[in-house]
């Protein structure tokens, strides 16, 4: 009997314990996940810092955020602040061409290679601001 109850405990750990390998094996393949995802809500045209969630995209160095085009007006995910002279320098998703979210579902993707805080706005609707903190 008691010899059993220690069979019965050591398959349960056995269980779980494969269980667990398994759980922490997805969860680091999601820590790792090199692609965040990212949204530009619906209606964002009319919002400032809550047009692009989350905000801010906290990732780590490496990481690629990828943005989603959720509303159906034309946006941009644009580096820097308006009227900087480096604006878009670092990435833009820009207004033609593959990468320019025109419209609902297209998206635009940026790797963050080094920490620090990114600022990006929308060229079309400058009020819309977000960051990126790459640690
Ligand atoms: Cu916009």
């Amino acid at each position: 009997m008691v010899s059993k109850t220690i069979y019965l405990t050591a398959s349960l750990l056995a269980i779980f314990g494969v269980i667990a390998i398994g759980a922490s094996a997805e969860n680091s393949v999601f820590a790792q996940g090199d692609k965040v995802q990212a949204s530009i809500v619906p209606g964002a045209s009319t919002l400032t810092d809550t047009a692009y969630s989350p905000n801010p995209i906290e990732i780590t160095v490496g990481q690629t955020v990828v943005w989603t085009n959720d509303d159906t007006a034309f946006h941009t995910v644009t580096s820097g602040s308006i009227g900087a002279p480096d604006a878009g320098q670092l990435f833009d998703s820009g207004l033609a061409g593959p990468t320019a979210l025109t419209g609902q579902g297209k998206t635009f993707e940026h790797t963050f290679d080094a920490a620090g805080e990114y600022p990006y706005f929308c060229t079309l609707h400058p009020a819309m601001v977000g960051t990126v903190i790459v640690s």
